[in-house]
């Protein structure tokens, strides 16, 4: 059985709402950030780096988000919350996968470094608020007359992405991206997201 290496406030709820989605059974081992937001050491325990989410199976511990997912639909999914291989969705389907931590997210690293600069770090703030823009801007363009990011139904890469789209409402200005913010709230109404965040305990970036 899955083990998910679960850290408060992190990437792994996404991995426990992917689970949730594909009724996949589980076990969660529960971490706590420490007074500075660091994971435990402990977690070194499971793989060299440390970081959340990491899942074990099979006596491996695989860890990457992207990479967990797309071993979880690969190995779990019976071909559900994919496109069909060899399709254009599905060369779709692995951008966005691989889009979420390469690029996505970065301005959201940047951002809490920026900030505890204050005015040193204008110039910083400046790249950082511009990469919030070209980011955001493409992924409300994406949305555009999509209910998801592949079209009307739900795939892991929404699941990839849903982090990206968190951290935006709580931490930028999405008044002028109404796709993006109403991506957020229609994944964050399902049942399975819901399941996902009662098992995994408090998620602060989780409305309603
Ligand atoms: N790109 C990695 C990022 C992993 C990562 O930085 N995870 C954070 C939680 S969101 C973490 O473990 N932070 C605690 C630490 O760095 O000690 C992934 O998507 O798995």
């Amino acid at each position: 059985m899955i083990t998910v290496h679960h850290l408060n406030e992190s990437r792994s709820q996404r991995i426990l709402w992917l689970l949730e989605e594909l009724a996949v059974p589980y076990e969660i081992q529960f971490y706590w950030r420490d007074a500075h937001k660091m994971a435990p050491a402990e977690l070194r325990g499971v793989h060299p780096l440390g970081k959340s989410p990491v899942i074990t199976d099979d006596g491996r511990a695989i860890a990457e988000s992207g990479a967990i997912v797309d071993y979880v639909v690969r190995h779990y999914g019976g071909g559900r919350l994919c496109p069909k291989a060899g399709s254009s969705d599905y060369d779709d389907y692995v951008h966005w996968l691989h889009y979420a931590e390469g690029s996505a997210s970065l301005p959201f690293v940047m951002l809490p470094i920026a900030n505890s600069f204050g005015k040193m770090a204008t110039p910083l703030r400046r790249r950082v608020d511009y990469e919030l823009d070209l980011n955001l801007g493409y992924i409300n363009g994406r949305l555009e007359g999509r209910d998801y990011l592949l079209g009307d139904a739900l795939t892991a890469a929404d699941v990839q992405m849903s982090f990206v789209g968190e951290l935006a409402v709580n931490f930028a200005d999405v008044s002028a991206l109404p796709n993006l913010a109403a991506w957020v709230g229609r994944f964050q109404a399902r049942p399975a997201y819901k399941a996902a965040i009662a098992r995994g305990g408090p998620y602060p970036y989780a409305k309603g």
